[in-house]
């Protein structure tokens, strides 16, 4: 099949799924090609079945603000004309699948039919796509696209109770690869970071308010009232200055490490004992999983689709928002026992199995054939 996918090519997680989704289904025989303003930064190689295709927004002084939806609709019609591309997937409803809803009308006034598939990655619909300013062209672009997928029930949930739906939507959740993950190291250079008996707590993300980096850092603050460790905090974003303060006044720059957008996050990873993920609303929480895969049992809260990736009790646990003290307390339980620690440390693995990729991406490849099927002239 020759797929068009449209996404945001930064370090956020509906990229991160987005680019690790078209690079799974070109390696089963399907032709991607990315369109989006720059190459998505998880996608290192090109090949024959994945092409990367810039949407160029010129600059323009009359313009206020630069027509991105314009520009890159004007390239989907464009690419779907140059590639016969058959079916455009786009992640994150804005703009994308207003973008593609124009491009299909440009499309269909020249007889070239081509399906919608959307998939809404979360903030699109719980922080940004709720806002009265947008929610009415999010609510027509979601109804008008051929098919709506969501990366979790609860996010599924908030859809149906934020806008009014009248597609079905498909839960397929974020995925990794297992077998990618087993055979990535050998050595993790833990001694490179810490001492041997300091624990090592991680964070990442793009470090936005809704990951309430704040509370990570108290957390640790915590952690390493009672026992040796380092803080980990990768990414980059708006929350940053305000976190470095806040080391510094806790008197702990020495514990806490920063080291900005990294594209070694399973390295990190490996020689990671403990994440942190206390954010305020997370659909699925990708970070969390891509930690668990590595064998690093998460504290998280227990909002939006956490509770269905993290098993309370088994992978690591749950809080509520906000909830300093109890998540100090159980990261501190899992952390001062070697015992405890391995045994969370091998059951973070076990539950993030179920979301291999050999289990997930078939469910898209399914929706992707059925729209389809939909469109075929009998
Ligand atoms: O929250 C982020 O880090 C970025 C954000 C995005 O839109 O790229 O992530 C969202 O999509 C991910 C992939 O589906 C989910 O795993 C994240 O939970 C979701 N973030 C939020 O809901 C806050």
């Amino acid at each position: 099949m020759k797929i068009g996918v449209v996404c945001y090519p930064t370090f956020g997680g509906s990229g991160v799924v987005a680019t690790e989704l078209g690079i799974e289904l070109s390696k089963r025989g399907h032709e991607i090609h990315f369109i989006t303003y720059s190459q998505p930064v998880r996608l290192e190689l090109l090949s024959n079945n994945v092409h990367f295709h810039e949407v160029h927004v010129p600059e323009y002084p009359l313009f206020h603000y630069q027509p991105y939806e314009l520009a890159l609709s004007s390239k989907l019609v464009d690419m779907v004309k140059l590639y016969g591309i058959e079916l455009l997937h786009v992640h994150y409803a804005i703009p994308h699948a207003y973008a593609a809803f124009m491009a299909q009308q440009m499309l269909e006034e020249e007889g070239i039919i081509v399906p919608i598939v959307t998939t809404l990655h979360g903030t699109d619909i719980t922080l940004v796509g709720s806002h009265p300013f947008y929610k009415p062209a999010v609510t027509f672009s979601i109804n008008k696209s051929d098919a709506v997928t969501s990366v979790s029930e609860s996010l599924k949930k908030d859809t149906l109770r934020l806008f009014d739906i009248k597609e079905d939507i498909h839960v397929v959740p974020n995925f990794i690869d297992i077998e990618k993950i087993d055979q990535k190291f050998t050595d993790c250079q833990r001694g490179m970071m810490a001492e041997d008996h300091e624990r090592i707590i991680t964070h990442i993300s793009n470090l936005r308010e809704v990951k309430q980096i704040p509370d990570v850092i108290k957390i640790f603050y915590n952690i390493q009232k009672e026992l040796p460790a380092k803080l980990m905090l990768v990414g980059e974003g708006p929350e940053k200055e305000g976190a470095e303060r806040l080391v510094e006044e806790l008197g702990i720059t020495d514990r806490v490490v920063f080291l900005g957008n990294s594209n070694e996050i399973d390295r990190i990873l490996c020689f990671s004992d403990l994440f942190l993920l206390p954010s305020k609303t997370e659909s699925f929480g990708l970070a969390a999983l891509e930690a668990m895969s590595n064998g690093v049992p998460v504290i998280s809260t227990n909002t939006g689709g956490l509770p269905e990736i993290n098993a309370d009790g088994f992978s690591g646990y749950l809080s509520d928002v906000n909830a300093i003290h109890d998540m100090s307390k159980n990261a501190i339980k899992i952390l001062s026992n070697d015992a405890t620690l391995s045994q969370f440390k091998a059951n973070a693995k076990i539950q993030s199995e179920k979301f291999d990729l050999r289990n997930i991406v078939p469910m898209y490849e399914k929706i992707y054939e059925e729209t389809l099927k939909k469109f075929v002239v009998v």
